[in-house]
């Protein structure tokens, strides 16, 4: 439904990414960023309303059943810019997206961390979708095989990541390729070139006046996390608005995973992006 009927708008901005890898970090940034003369300083929709119900999931989410707005036919009634995201890969991203002139902001991690965050959701998802005896605790070395060998909702991880990475070399304008681990190290830095990318940049004045601190400090999970609205309640009927606050940190999957499912994860790694000039930092257990 979204492949055929989405019609992307010029304005629209669109976070992709594989899931578990910074979205809803990215989705408050980006939000607060493009809406920042709109609202009070201390009256930012993100602080009574969760990062997912602000930017809106296309596939599952406008095109699927989960939410009851916005639905198909209210797209048009959206304020511009529109804020959206998917996980869909490049190449199955609907042809309205490639050929107008919305942007795409693309938010990638290291498959370590991005496997152990994505089996602790899945996890506790399954045990609320699921009947208990349905319900069969997959081990996290079953559900790494999987991912490693690409058995993976939303396809491969590596080629999702590849997908996205060379269109950005090809289209710089078009799509912004960022990294988890770059945002945590340097937030400043990545949240100017973010709303550079998305026109508009900060002035001077902002930034003396702090004003990109501040954006980082309500964005930062720490502060997500303690907010009412993220506490309690559930997502596409199952999802707890909680478990989109795990940790937040680089370097948790190496100290879940075992010593050989590191390795063979970080040769996997640099097999797949051997020649792309892509790279994630190789984090070892030591
Ligand atoms: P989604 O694809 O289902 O939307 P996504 O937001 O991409 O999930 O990923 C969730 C991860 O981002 C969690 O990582 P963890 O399991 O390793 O802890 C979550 O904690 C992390 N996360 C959520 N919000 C933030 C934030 N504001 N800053 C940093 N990390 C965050």
């Amino acid at each position: 439904m979204f492949q055929r009927h989405f019609h992307a708008q010029d304005t629209d901005l669109i976070i992709a990414s594989h899931p578990k890898t910074g979205t809803t970090w990215l989705k408050s940034l980006l939000f607060v960023i493009v809406n920042r003369f709109k609202h009070p300083k201390n009256g930012s929709p993100l602080l009574k309303h969760h990062p997912h119900e602000l930017v809106y999931r296309l596939e599952n989410g406008v095109y699927g059943e989960a939410f009851e707005y916005p639905r198909p036919q209210h797209l048009k009634e959206l304020p511009s810019p529109r804020l959206f995201n998917t996980h869909l890969p490049y190449n199955s991203l609907p042809e309205s997206i490639l050929s107008s002139g919305c942007r795409v902001l693309y938010i990638s991690r290291n498959p370590l961390d991005t496997v152990v965050s994505f089996y602790y959701f899945i996890l506790d998802g399954m045990r609320k979708i699921l009947h208990e005896e349905e319900f069969i605790n997959t081990s996290l070395e079953d559900f790494f095989e999987d991912f490693y060998n690409g058995k993976n909702t939303n396809g491969p991880f590596f080629e999702h990541v590849i997908g996205y990475w060379k269109a950005s070399l090809e289209h710089p304008d078009k799509l912004l390729f960022l990294k988890y681990e770059d945002l945590k190290k340097d937030p400043v830095s990545h949240v100017k070139k973010l709303a550079e990318f998305v026109g508009v940049p900060f002035s001077p004045q902002e930034e003396s006046e702090g004003v990109i601190q501040d954006i980082i400090q309500l964005c930062s999970i720490k502060n997500l996390k303690e907010l009412e609205v993220n506490k309690s309640g559930v997502f596409n009927k199952y999802f707890d608005k909680k478990s989109y606050f795990r940790k937040g940190e680089v370097g948790d999957g190496a100290h879940q995973l075992a010593p050989n499912m590191v390795e063979r994860m970080n040769k996997l790694m640099q097999e797949k992006l051997d020649g792309t000039g892509l790279s994630f930092e190789c984090i070892s257990q030591t």
